[in-house]
């Protein structure tokens, strides 16, 4: 087979090498499709076997969201409702708590809770969800509420990030997870996303989590209106808050899902373009610790590949989730233990079950406990 002649990663190579940081000139270079992607995975693998040896990790975990009826319509979303919408739902307390039982009884170590911004519904409502859940199964970590929510509650109540953060806190938040993110430069955001929180804000309640010692994740949406530049902004702004804190655990790449969408279109992004984006973020976030393929959204073999092409997470076993599925994702709404571990390994990579904070959890006779800090190198 003829292959087009593509550019050498020539200086970046060498940088990458040496441990020196891309400039933003280089970081976008990367997105060239001139540039060999394979080349560029291995380059990508390099640093995600430095930061995280042979490791690949999951946890087992499940997702909690308690409404879809929401305020925004951001163009993206297929999982929002209106109130008068048939779809449109909002789980009871009851509800909530069996989810809670559901998740201890099936060995989740972590709850990730996300939802509408329902017009209806005061911050205790949501304050409420994470206390009770926390008193009835303390065992189970709260990642919970991105900075959209967060926001939200603080225009509801008038009260400061700190004071909201701080009182999750203290009624059983454990982190934040990544969502929210979307595409930071405002001439993508203001087209997908206008009227949610804007990125100073995003950026804002994360600075103020990891002051408060509570860890969060990132994402990006990536496949839809936006380019490399704005792929690129988008990295390395991240890239600088982690610089000043050191509070983000994970980066998670989710490719766009556009079906039921206002974006229904576009094409969903190709596999090549997801192992290119995996790759592209382990080498620009060189201050993250960890790269997650979340498989609900690449699908299973794309996230397996991941492994190969910076990505060193694969997510959880996941439970319940409804955000990808409304948007047409295929995937299976939840994989084993057995499963997720194989996949690990057919990679070449050693599975590690971990909780949300990157300890080893072990498991005997039903019962688990985390066990040391798994230490991430460079
Ligand atoms: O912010 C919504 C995205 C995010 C679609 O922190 C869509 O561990 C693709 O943040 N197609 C929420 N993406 C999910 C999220 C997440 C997922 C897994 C792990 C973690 C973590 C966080 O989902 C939203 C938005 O960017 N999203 N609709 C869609 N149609």
């Amino acid at each position: 087979m003829i292959r087009s002649v593509s550019k050498s990663l020539g200086p970046i190579r060498e940088k990458v090498e040496a441990g020196e940081r891309l400039s933003a000139a280089e970081a976008e270079s990367l997105w060239d499709e001139s540039i060999d992607l394979h080349e560029l995975g291995q380059l990508a693998n390099l640093v995600r076997e430095r930061k995280n040896g042979n490791r690949g990790y999951y946890n087992i975990n499940t997702h909690l969201n308690p409404t879809n009826i929401c305020i925004y319509r951001c163009t993206f979303c297929a999982f929002r409702a209106d109130l008068r919408e048939d779809r449109g739902y909002v789980m009871s307390d009851e509800q909530i708590l069996a989810r809670g039982r559901e998740a201890v009884e099936s060995g989740s170590t972590e709850m990730h809770i996300v939802g509408g911004l329902h017009h209806q519904k005061p911050y205790e409502w949501y304050r409420d969800i994470i206390a009770q859940l926390h008193e009835h199964c303390p065992s189970l970590h709260l990642k919970a509420w991105t900075p959209v929510e967060i926001n939200w509650f603080c225009h509801l109540t008038k009260r400061s990030i700190r004071d909201i953060l701080e009182e999750l806190k203290d009624v059983g938040l454990g982190s934040l997870p990544g969502g929210g993110a979307e595409i930071f430069h405002p001439e993508v955001r203001d087209k997908i996303c206008e009227h949610k929180a804007d990125t100073d804000e995003w950026f804002r309640i994360h600075r103020t989590a990891h002051e408060l010692g509570l860890r969060s994740n990132a994402t990006m949406l990536y496949g839809h209106i936006e380019n490399a530049y704005h792929r690129t902004d988008h990295l390395l702004r991240l890239r600088e808050l982690q610089d000043e804190t050191g509070g983000f655990q994970t980066f998670i790449p989710l490719a766009f899902h556009p079906e039921n969408t206002r974006l229904a279109e576009i094409g969903k992004p190709t596999a090549m373009m997801s192992l290119r984006t995996m790759a592209v973020s382990r080498l620009v976030l060189d201050n993250f610790d960890h790269i997650k393929a979340y498989w609900i959204m690449l699908g299973i073999g794309t996230a397996q590949a991941s492994l190969a092409y910076g990505a060193d997470d694969l997510d959880g076993t996941v439970r319940h989730e409804l955000i990808y599925h409304d948007a047409g994702a295929t995937t299976p709404e939840i994989l084993s233990v057995e499963h997720i571990e194989r996949l690990i390994r057919e990679a070449g990579r050693e599975p590690i079950e971990r909780d949300t904070l990157y300890r080893r959890v072990e498991r005997q006779d039903g019962q688990w406990k985390t066990g040391e800090q798994i230490v991430t190198a460079g």
